[in-house]
């Protein structure tokens, strides 16, 4: 038998039922499946059932000597609109300078938008139906022309979609950025456990794995050698965004200077929550370190406190996923150690399975367990973090839901806002509804404008009016 030293090392580690149909499969099937099983941790999936699955106390979040974080408010908000200039000034140097890469974490499943992709492969613009990654790859196109840099874009797949992804630029020549410049690297996976730590099957032949969390993107940035191709590039200034979110100023002048200013080694936007339950992480402060609470662990009764002074939601400041990480702060954390290591939180799930006879079981209710860092996790062991507020409607409007909020529907519908507000603000006299939406449906490529300025000055050179069916590119 291939390989009897691994696969006693589960039989010891109390997990023979990995290999329970060893002996039936093809010699090929056994090698897969022993590929598999390499790559998990036996020590970290015995410390996790310990620690998270059968503590009590090991799931629930501390919310001691918990504070709101502070942020620095934009200067319709009272914010000090010297500093924010000077930011924006020390942030297009940077860009200048070349010390800047797109980082774009890509490896989720998607499930809830029911998409069968790659979910940056979704076409989102209202009238070119441009992809998610066609929209990142031309506001990195037009931000490398603007500052006379090539700006690498890095993108974190996962096992499942990396195939997909990678053909589906090459397909699409990579939209006009060079094949260089656009890195691709599968985050690692984690196996699924049932309730009593023991790791599953997916198939007779395969392990139920998944990807590890966008916290994994730590680690895989630094396994992926592309740290190391950064640091030969000169590059130490990461801009970090989902691909579910293609409103995002992804390469922000302003957001990268403040990153500077403050010296900090992991820079955050937020968006100031809409009403006290409003699904978003929370950016507060405890004992002197930056942490993110997502909304599931903080009760109602402390989201909803008011701050009596200002008369608004004490924990105001919402979690958008945007953030700006110093190349070197990465690799640390990525290296862990010195209880620098991302915890790991814990989701029950339908896991498809197998019985013990090999047949394949669909589970109607949660039978399973998987395990996900998050990158926020990653603040408190930031120095000089700063949390900057930006608006939702300049920086987030994410694709997740087949229908209704955060949907297709109201992405496409916060685009064309956008594309509204820029144009009306250069006297186009677009008729708007009561919440912003032009009646005409018209497009701006990210060529054309990635944000106010570059849409100004290509404004001044445009010839036609805007109608429906319009790009202007
Ligand atoms: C995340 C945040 C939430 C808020 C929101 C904004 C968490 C737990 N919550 O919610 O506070 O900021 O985003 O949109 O993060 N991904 C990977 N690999 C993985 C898992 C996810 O690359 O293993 C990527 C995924 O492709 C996507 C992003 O991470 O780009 C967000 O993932 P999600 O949809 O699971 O996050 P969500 O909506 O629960």
């Amino acid at each position: 038998m291939a390989n009897p030293e691994l696969i006693e090392t589960f039989q010891q580690a109390g997990q023979s039922q990995v290999f329970a149909f060893y002996d039936q499969l093809s010699a090929e099937s056994q090698a897969q499946l022993l590929a598999q099983a390499a790559e998990i941790d036996l020590a970290e999936i015995a410390r996790l059932k310990r620690d998270l699955i059968d503590s009590s106390e090991g799931a629930a979040v501390d919310l001691t000597d918990l504070q709101p974080a502070p942020y620095e408010s934009l200067p319709d908000h009272g914010g000090d609109a010297d500093r924010w200039q000077e930011a924006r000034e020390l942030g297009e140097a940077a860009l200048r300078a070349g010390r800047v890469a797109l980082f774009t974490v890509a490896g989720g499943q998607g499930t809830r938008l029911g998409y069968d992709g790659p979910k940056g492969t979704f076409p989102i613009t209202p009238v070119r139906q441009a992809t998610l990654f066609q929209v990142f790859a031309e506001k990195v196109q037009a931000a490398g022309n603007r500052y006379g840099a090539t700006i690498p874009w890095l993108i974190m797949t996962s096992h499942q979609n990396h195939d997909a992804t990678v053909s589906f630029f090459a397909e699409h020549d990579f939209f006009g950025l060079t094949v260089d410049q656009v890195r691709f690297f599968r985050q690692g996976r984690m196996p699924a456990v049932d309730p009593d730590g023991k790791i599953m099957l997916a198939s007779k032949d395969a392990i139920a794995m998944s990807p590890d969390g966008h916290g994994g993107s730590l680690r895989a940035l630094d396994r992926s050698g592309s740290l190391d191709q950064l640091e030969r590039e000169g590059v130490d200034i990461i801009s970090y965004i989902q691909v579910d979110n293609p409103l995002v100023r992804c390469i922000d002048p302003a957001f990268i200077g403040w990153h500077l200013l403050a010296g900090s080694e992991m820079s955050s936007k937020m968006v100031p929550k809409a009403y006290a339950g409003e699904k978003v992480g929370h950016f507060c402060r405890q004992r002197g370190r930056a942490v993110v609470v997502e909304y599931s662990d903080l009760p109602a009764s402390i989201q909803e406190e008011v701050d009596s002074a200002t008369g608004q939601l004490r924990y105001l400041a919402g979690s958008i996923a945007i953030h700006v990480l110093d190349r070197e702060f990465v690799r640390r954390v990525a290296r862990g150690g010195e209880g620098l290591e991302l915890p790991f939180h814990l989701a029950r799930k339908k896991i498809p399975t197998v019985d013990a006879h090999g047949e394949a079981v669909k589970p109607t209710e949660p039978n399973g367990i998987k395990f996900e860092m998050f990158v926020f996790d990653a603040l408190p062991f930031a120095e000089n973090p700063i949390v900057i507020e930006t608006l939702r409607e300049n920086d987030f409007s994410p694709v997740k839901n087949a229908s209704g909020v955060d949907s297709a529907d109201s992405c496409r519908a916060d685009l064309l806002r956008q594309y509204a507000r820029w144009a009306n603000a250069h006297g186009a006299g677009l008729s708007v509804d009561d919440s912003g939406l032009p009646e005409v449906t018209f497009e701006v490529s990210p060529l054309f404008g990635y944000d106010e300025v570059s849409f100004a000055e290509s404004w001044a050179t445009r010839s036609a009016p805007i109608t429906t069916g319009k790009v202007l590119s």
